[in-house]
């Protein structure tokens, strides 16, 4: 849709007078809207059958609003008011028509401005153990997850994941983007066996696995948040796979972010969010231990085996927004030499989680993410 046709589609879930449409979109694949009209606005995401950010190079399955869509439904009845309202769902364009979250602001982009939102962390633990344990086979009966599992296979999503998280930064492949600065950190990871196994082994699980409905891409990009609330967008790599990818996802972009606060000398910040990790961990647990099925003698097993998961999939997260296709603005915005600290620090860790995985507590793993020095 353009300007003028998406203003046209959005007008019935408006206000009286003529509807004026905006392009709001910045994020790698779909067109975003704002549409205005007596008052009041709505989002409308559209797919394209490429990639936004490439153009028609790089075909994209336009299924992806589907899944996005089902998700979201999904997501509403496990978790209600983890993201917007969806008020309309077009197969044949392929477009939703969300409820404007006018009032909340893309978490990295406060991060990135070195804002502190309160209470976010702790609301998002909270969702993912709801989403998470609740289309397991913890608390799904298995007639309800089956067609599940099919419905949400995903594959050209989950491929791009396969590619460009666990594959391309180990290898020399064209899609990384790695600035000059960082090439030998990047060589690094290209000459260690060990750790070119273990992502191998996550990107199998990845595949295999089929324990909850993942989210598939939780980074701070993802989440809109206000004092106190914290809503999820962007479901379109909604998938089967093991839950720790999207803690895993959460826990990477904390760290990331948190480096970069201390590189920039924002103590203040960085002390949030440590605070801010830890958060999000207590509530995640707090909620499964909530959630967890009486029938179920396994309880503590399941939260270790859970944060050793956790360490390995916010390994591969971190290294991709470092090494990979899609970084984030946390460090790229960073000045040149801060920025090499910044990278350095966080390979540093990210390295270690992957290979020493199995610490005794949380505030272990976050110190390795996001503490490590880069001197
Ligand atoms: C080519 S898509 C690049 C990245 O953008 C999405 O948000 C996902 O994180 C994907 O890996
Ligand atoms: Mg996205």
């Amino acid at each position: 849709m353009d300007l003028e046709t998406v203003a046209v589609f959005a007008a019935p879930y408006l206000g009286a007078g003529e509807a004026h449409a905006e392009e709001i979109g910045d994020g790698n694949l779909n067109m975003v809207f704002r549409v205005r009209a007596g008052g009041r606005s709505v989002i409308v995401k559209q797919a394209l059958p490429y990639l936004r950010v490439v153009g028609e190079g790089w075909p994209l399955t336009l299924d992806r609003a589907r899944i996005e869509a089902e998700a979201m439904a999904i997501h509403a009845a496990l978790a209600p008011h983890s993201g917007p309202a969806v008020l309309h769902v077009e197969p044949v364009a392929a477009a939703l028509v969300m409820e404007d979250l006018r009032e909340h602001v893309v978490w990295r982009t406060a991060l990135v401005a070195g804002q502190h939102v309160r209470g976010v962390a702790a609301e998002l633990g909270r969702y993912c153990a709801r989403v998470l344990l609740g289309t397991s086979r913890l608390r799904m009966p298995a007639v309800q997850r089956r067609p599940l599992i099919a419905r949400f296979e995903n594959p050209e999503l989950s491929a791009i994941t396969e590619d460009l998280v666990f594959t391309a930064p180990y290898l020399d492949a064209p899609t990384n983007h790695i600035d000059d600065a960082g090439q030998e950190l990047a060589a690094e990871l290209r000459a260690d066996p060990a750790l070119r196994a273990a992502a191998a082994q996550l990107r199998w699980e990845f595949r295999t696995r089929t324990e909850s409905l993942l989210h598939g891409d939780l980074h701070s990009g993802s989440i809109m948040v206000r004092d106190g609330e914290a809503r999820v967008i962007d479901v379109e790599f909604a998938t089967f796979g093991p839950m720790a990818y999207d803690t895993g996802n959460v826990v990477a972009n904390l760290a990331l972010a948190r480096i970069s606060a201390a590189e920039r000398g924002d103590q203040h910040l960085a002390a949030h969010l440590d605070e801010d990790a830890e958060d999000y961990w207590a509530a995640l647990s707090e909620e499964i231990v909530a959630l967890w099925p009486a029938t179920e003698p396994w309880r503590e097993r399941f939260l270790e085996q859970l944060q050793r998961d956790t360490a390995r999939y916010t390994s591969t997260e971190m290294l991709r927004r470092l090494v990979g296709l899609a970084h984030v603005r946390d460090i790229d915005t960073l000045p040149e030499g801060v920025r090499l600290r910044a990278q350095t620090a966080a390979v540093r860790g990210a390295r270690r989680l992957c290979t020493e995985p199995d610490v005794p507590a949380f505030a272990d793993l976050w110190a390795m993410a996001a503490r490590e020095e880069s001197t």
